[in-house]
């Protein structure tokens, strides 16, 4: 029989001496409450900054604690001001700026209920999720995201812009009255299966995530992040900005991700960490900045597989290697490799304090803890079908569709999915969607999408197409899904096919076209 090794226990991510028994991630009760205690704690305190204007000044934006205060406490006045009362939905779709955070956070603090929304979505995919959560309000940097919410609806939304200033003296309502259990976040995701549905976050959930990660990493006051990714992602928003501001520590929004710029950014004496999804590496590498990364105390990869290949390079350039960790929206972050102890290549690491990981049938990774999503937004079904229950009379376990298993040094490896997804430079696709869309060319007579090995992106949207007629291109198929599927999602690489594998279901055989097709750029 098989000798299985378990997993190392979290409290081996605490620093030595400290006492597992001691951890609260729950201190605070709320992420704001957590928040708000820090700024008044250190009110000159620079928190968070961004390049001014257009960052060729080379200057800087900082606010500093009181200053976030003020503006967050004015934002959630103005959202109030819009009818909105806590609990309301506001659909919240900016890129990385300090305006859009101050927004963010005012809406927390308002007791609103965040609906992130990846500013390149389309109109189909903005009105999917308006549909879905019926938001009262949309902060927009853009008022056409704002209109494609407002016809989904079928009017009654208010759309306002990330810059939310308020007068001086029409402030009211009581603020951060949130409660631990009260919802703070709605994020959409494929979930394991089927469409795009909305993970619950409560207020507990998000504190107690940014506080294991804190614990795990050794965050502390004293750090700066280089903060380049989508803030509108659980690994740029829930991991980078809500680790930052329950730490007391600082970061640099960057308003894209550009390789140049995040070395720049790192040789600043007072930065410290720097957070990415194994593309950016990739990128950092091919470009000869990732040597500027090096005076960093942290380098943290996550959201896709960091290839062990590219690990070791990247470890060759940095002081220390490169740390992966393993998350997903619905558990914010689950697994780590260790701050002190080795971090190898290949694998995730075990699991992080307070988070409870076990492998289920067939591999399939399960995780609970207090990070754990509450449920899916109004759907049931998909909630009962995501949890298993526990034969220890403990919580339920939330199946994440990822299949993992456990090395000699009792670190977790994962192995794949047992879902479809496709996670192309960290962003999600979900082939269903894809598919849809592709069917809506003259040439596509069936077609299915799968993820494809690349150096680059870790997979790309492949789409193998049975045509009727001359079989169409990238580019052809570019044309379908301009304007209807952000363009990530698009197929990179297309194959015309005979036939597809089916299984006796009839159902596509996708392991079988992944396998057809070789390692690309
Ligand atoms: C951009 N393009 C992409 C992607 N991003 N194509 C496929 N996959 C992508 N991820 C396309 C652009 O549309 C463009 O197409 C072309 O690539 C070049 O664009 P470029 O400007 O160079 O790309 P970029 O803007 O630099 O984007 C690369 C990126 C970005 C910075 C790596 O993909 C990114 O920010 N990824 C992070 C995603 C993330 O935060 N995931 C966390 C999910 P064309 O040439 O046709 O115009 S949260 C999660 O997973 C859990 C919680 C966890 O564990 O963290
Ligand atoms: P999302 O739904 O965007 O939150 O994506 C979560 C998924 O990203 C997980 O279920 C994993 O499949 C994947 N993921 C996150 N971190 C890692 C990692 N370090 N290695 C492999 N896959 C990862």
């Amino acid at each position: 029989m098989p000798v299985t090794t378990p997993l190392r226990p979290w409290r081996e991510h605490l620093s030595t001496g400290s006492d597992p028994t001691s951890v609260d991630l729950g201190a605070g009760g709320t992420l704001v409450g957590a928040f708000t205690a820090r700024w008044s704690a250190e009110p000159s305190f620079p928190v968070l900054g961004a390049p001014d204007g257009d960052g060729a000044t080379g200057r800087y934006r900082w606010l500093v604690a009181d200053e976030l205060e003020e503006a967050s406490r004015r934002a959630a006045h103005r959202l109030l001001g819009t009818g909105a009362v806590p609990g309301d939905r506001v659909m919240w779709s900016v890129g990385s700026s300090l305006e859009g955070i101050v927004a963010h956070l005012g809406a927390l603090r308002a007791g609103l209920v965040v609906v992130p929304v990846n500013p390149a979505y389309g109109a189909r995919e903005v009105g999917h999720i308006a549909a879905d959560v019926r938001p009262r309000v949309a902060v927009v940097d853009d008022p056409v995201r704002g209109r494609w919410a407002r016809e989904a609806l079928g009017g009654d939304l208010v759309v306002v812009g990330p810059d939310l200033a308020l007068p001086e003296g029409s402030e009211v309502a009581a603020l951060d009255a949130a409660a631990p259990d009260d919802p703070a976040l709605v994020c959409f995701t494929s979930g394991t299966t089927g469409r795009p549905k909305g993970a619950v976050l409560r207020h507990r959930n998000l504190l107690a995530s940014a506080r294991s990660v804190a614990l795990a990493w050794r965050w502390t006051a004293d750090d700066r992040l280089v903060h380049a990714l989508p803030v509108f992602h659980a690994h740029g928003l829930c991991v980078g900005i809500y680790g930052t501001l329950v730490t007391g520590a600082s970061a640099v929004l960057l308003p894209s991700f550009d390789p140049g710029a995040v070395a720049g950014q790192a040789a600043s004496p007072s930065s410290s960490l720097f957070f990415g999804v194994p593309t950016m590496y990739h990128r950092l590498l091919g470009s000869g900045h990732l040597a500027a990364l090096a005076r960093l105390r942290l380098c943290v990869s996550g959201s896709a597989p960091l290839a062990a290949d590219l690990h070791r390079r990247c470890s060759e350039v940095l002081a220390t290697p490169v740390l992966e960790r393993y998350g997903m929206t619905e558990t914010l972050m689950n697994v780590s490799n260790p701050f002190a102890g080795p971090r190898r290549a290949g694998t995730v690491g075990f699991p992080l304090p307070g988070v409870e990981v076990q492998l289920g049938s067939g591999g399939e990774v399960r995780v609970r803890g207090p990070n754990v999503f509450d449920h899916y937004w109004e759907r049931p079904a998909a909630t009962a079908e995501a949890f298993a229950p526990a034969t220890d009379g403990g919580a339920p376990w939330f199946a994440t569709g990822d299949l993992g298993a456990v090395d000699d040094d009792g670190y977790l490896v994962l192995r794949g999915r047992s879902s479809e997804l496709v996670i192309t430079g960290g962003f999600n696709v979900y082939p269903a969607e894809v598919e849809d869309v592709l069917r809506t060319h003259p040439s596509v007579a069936d077609v299915a999408v799968v993820g494809t090995p690349s150096e680059e992106w870790g997979e790309v949207v492949t789409a193998f197409v049975v045509a009727d007629g001359p079989p169409p291109t990238v580019e052809d198929l570019a044309t379908v899904c301009a304007g209807v599927l952000a363009d990530y999602k698009r197929p990179r690489l297309v194959h015309a096919v005979d036939r597809l594998p089916r299984n006796s279901l009839g159902k596509v055989v996708r392991a079988e076209l992944r396998a057809a097709v070789g390692r690309t750029g």
